[in-house]
């Protein structure tokens, strides 16, 4: 145990056998099944869950449904005051948690830490929320009134997260679901369990801290049966749903079907254009670490490049060339560059991605592979690869959650923006120029069709600041930063009549 993970589990209060269900620090047996999380870092078993079912989903509902009723009712600095003690306990185990996150879902060490800290900011985010929550107040056309629009909380709101951000998703809805005074439900992904019973702990803890009662933050472990049960439930009137636009799209029907809400984070296809104008390091610089960060499993990784034929075998030979010095092992080594893909089904769609692009003409300029021998024995370790594609081609159409880049050539801005818009999905983009105008018709409305669109920046690595989330096919919604909050609460309009007349609106006369 080189890294110290044993210790780190301890401290976090992951046991061999944990249960799944918990309405905070009351845990619920269920007898089902355990799911074993293994480590794609090394192969081992880490603990297993034991996965929940009808009846402690039931249980947890119920006393969920009572605690909002306590919980809407503090006030929200009040509320506030919680969510930042909850931002000061990460704080505490952040360097505990980035490992466990880094050992169970396999990105770098760094980047673990880094997710914690995203927990930590949105936490101070959502505080600072906490005395905010504005409405607008209008003006009556009657004499007398007043009219404003105040914001409530909805209820219980429903979580599934993906396993690429096991934690850090979790954070950007509980932390302002909590603030607008809504109680969570989160069913973290069941390929990484662990991380996620780790922060159940952390949290309920300081509700319990707080005399809060159980139901304000509950969990439970499972897959899509789970999943379904949150979103035909017209208990939980917002579903925030993070993953494959496939598993979006049954969440979305599912939710619509009774007209309740959800707020869809699925795929991306991101890509970067490099201009003829690029600062060329730059582009290099945040195309590397867009495509091979994470080993190619966020929502935001860099999957196309579009670049313009004068720079295209720059860029091509810069790229070969930087990607031959990564060095791939042991995410909790900091010395390797670039870790595990999830599991080994995530190997199997990175392989046939790779047979597909080039069943479609793609040429390999660095080739993929999956990685053999010592140190790679969880079988989970995969070569960042490179070809050169076109856009039409049916896999680079379609998400690959691994790292794999597609070269894409273009001679037009116009064109380039054309092929950047032209794949289903529509979460993040970027554009490397120098060039004001080129800079500007990228943003423009005839631009970038994504949610997120960046200048000399990559794909990734958006801050919590801004409302994060993108268009067409990821679904639409938008959490963390900016306004996103709106989508916790419900907006009523309040019209107050302070005079001694009932003036009818637009003039209407209605004597008795
Ligand atoms: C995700 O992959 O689901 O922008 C989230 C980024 C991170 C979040 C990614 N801040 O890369």
């Amino acid at each position: 145990d080189q890294f110290g993970i044993k210790k780190s589990l301890e401290i976090l209060g992951i046991k061999a056998e944990n249960l799944g269900s918990s309405t905070g620090n009351t845990w619920i047996e269920t007898k089902e099944e355990s799911i074993a999380s293994y480590s794609p870092a090394d192969g081992s078993l880490i603990a297993k869950v034991q996965v929940g079912n009808q009846e402690s989903y039931e249980a947890i509902i119920s006393q969920a449904s009572i605690a909002f009723e306590k919980w809407r009712s503090v006030p929200a600095p009040q509320r506030g005051e919680i969510v930042r003690e909850i931002g000061n306990a990460l704080r505490e185990v952040k360097s505990d948690l980035g490992k466990l996150v880094s050992y169970e879902m396999g990105k770098s060490y760094q980047e673990g830490l880094g997710e914690v800290q995203e927990m930590i900011d949105i936490c101070d985010f959502a505080v600072g929320l906490s005395r905010q929550l504005y409405g607008l107040t209008m003006h009556s056309e009657r004499p007398g009134h007043r009219m404003y629009e105040q914001w409530h909380p909805l209820g219980i709101v429903g979580i599934i997260s993906a396993f690429n951000f096991p934690v850090a998703v979790w954070s950007w809805n509980a932390a302002l679901a909590w603030v607008c005074g809504d109680v969570c439900l989160w069913k973290p992904s069941e390929k990484a369990p662990l991380s996620g019973i780790a922060c159940q702990k952390i949290a309920a803890k300081v509700f319990e801290k707080h005399g809060m009662p159980e139901g304000i933050c509950s969990l439970i472990i499972g897959d899509y049966k789970v999943g379904e049960l949150m979103s035909h439930d017209s208990r939980i009137p917002l579903v925030s749903a993070t993953g494959s636009t496939r598993m979006g799209k049954l969440v979305g029907q599912a939710v619509g079907g009774r007209l309740g809400r959800s707020l869809l984070e699925l795929g991306g296809n991101n890509a970067i254009i490099i201009t003829e104008n690029a600062d060329m390091d730059m582009a290099i610089r945040g195309a590397l670490f867009g495509a091979v960060g994470t080993a190619g499993q966020r929502c935001t990784s860099t999957r196309r490049l579009i670049i313009h034929s004068k720079v295209y075998e720059e860029v091509k030979t810069r790229l070969a060339n930087a990607y031959s010095k990564l060095v791939i092992g042991n995410p909790l080594d900091e010395k390797n560059h670039v870790g595990p893909v999830i599991d080994q089904d995530a190997v199997i769609m990175y392989l046939e991605a790779i047979s597909k692009v080039k069943s479609s003409g793609g040429k390999a300029v660095v080739e993929g592979g999956v990685l053999e021998g010592e140190g790679f024995e969880s079988g989970c370790y995969v070569k960042p690869a490179i070809y050169e594609a076109e856009n039409h081609f049916e896999i680079v159409q379609h998400e690959t959650f691994a790292p794999i880049l597609y070269l894409l050539k273009y001679n037009t801005i116009e064109e380039a923006i054309a092929i950047q818009n032209g794949v289903p999905q529509g979460l993040s983009s970027a554009i490397m120029t120098l060039n004001m105008r080129e800079a500007e018709a990228f943003l423009s409305v005839a631009g970038s069709d994504c949610g997120i669109a960046n200048v000399n920046i990559g794909t990734s690595g958006a801050e919590i600041g801004g409302a994060f989330g993108g268009e067409k096919e990821t679904g639409g919604g938008r959490e963390s930063g900016s306004d996103a909050w709106k989508a916790y609460m419900r907006r009523q309009t309040n019209t107050i009549n302070y005079s001694s007349n009932l003036p009818l609106a637009q003039g209407i006369k209605f004597d008795i």
